[in-house]
C-alpha cells in the first residue's frame, strides 16, 4: 500500500513539462519510490489572486524518509524549476505539498501533515483517488468518500499523461 501522497501544481510556463519534470525528479530522490501518478487535471485556482486555470497532479509511493527529509527534496526540486515564492496562493511554476505520510501526523512551524487543506480540495482529492483509490487521510477518512462532499465543478481531466520513470532509469 502507498504510504507517501505528495500533490503537484503549476500555472506558470510549460505546466505540462514542468510536471512531467518535477515526477522525474522525484523518481530520482534517494529513499524514495514511486508507484503510481494519477491524470492531469486542469483546475480553476482555489483562493489568491485572480490567476490562470492550474494543472494538477499527485503521486504516490512508499518512503523511509522522514517528512522534513521529504520537504527538504521537494523544496530543492521546486528551487530547480525557478519556484519563486512572491504571494501565497499565487501563480506558481511548481507546488509540490506533501499530502500525506502514512498515519503520521506532523505539526511543526515548517511542516503539517496529513496537508491542512488536502481533505476539502477537489484539485487534490480527484487525483489523489486517481493514484490510490484506497487512499486515507489520517482524521479525516478515506479520499473517497470525502470527494462526495466537494465540489469538483473546477476539475477538468485533460489528455495529458505524465510518465512514472521506472526506478531503473531513473537511478
Ligand atoms: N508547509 C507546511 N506543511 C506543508 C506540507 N504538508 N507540504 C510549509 C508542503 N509544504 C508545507 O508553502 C508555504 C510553506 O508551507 C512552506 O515553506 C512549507 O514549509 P509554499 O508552497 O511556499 O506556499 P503556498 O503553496 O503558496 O502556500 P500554501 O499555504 O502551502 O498553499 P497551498 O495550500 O499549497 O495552496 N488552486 C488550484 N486550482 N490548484 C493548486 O494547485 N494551490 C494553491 C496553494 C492555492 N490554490 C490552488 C492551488
Ligand atoms: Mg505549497
Amino acid at each position: 500500500m502507498p504510504d507517501v501522497a505528495l500533490a503537484l501544481g503549476s500555472n506558470v510556463g510549460d505546466s505540462a513539462a514542468t510536471l512531467q519534470g518535477a515526477v522525474t525528479d522525484l523518481s530520482s530522490v534517494d529513499g524514495l519510490t514511486l508507484s503510481a501518478v494519477s491524470a492531469v487535471y486542469e483546475t480553476d485556482p482555489v483562493g489568491g489572486p485572480e490567476q490562470k486555470p492550474y494543472l494538477n497532479a499527485v503521486v504516490v509511493g512508499r518512503t523511509a524518509m522522514t517528512g522534513a527529509e521529504l520537504l527538504a527534496a521537494t523544496q530543492a526540486i521546486e528551487h530547480a524549476w525557478h519556484r519563486v515564492r512572491e504571494i501565497r496562493w499565487g501563480p506558481r511554476t511548481l507546488d509540490i505539498d506533501l499530502l500525506a505520510l502514512g498515519d503520521e501526523v506532523i505539526d511543526t512551524p515548517a511542516l503539517t501533515v496529513p496537508h491542512p487543506r488536502a481533505h476539502e480540495r477537489a484539485f487534490v482529492l480527484v487525483p489523489w483517488l486517481d493514484a490510490d483509490p484506497g487512499a486515507r487521510i489520517p482524521g479525516h477518512g478515506r479520499v473517497r468518500d470525502l470527494l462526495r462532499s466537494c465540489d469538483p465543478s473546477g476539475v477538468r481531466l485533460t489528455d495529458i499523461a505524465l510518465c512514472l520513470p521506472s526506478q531503473s532509469e531513473s537511478a
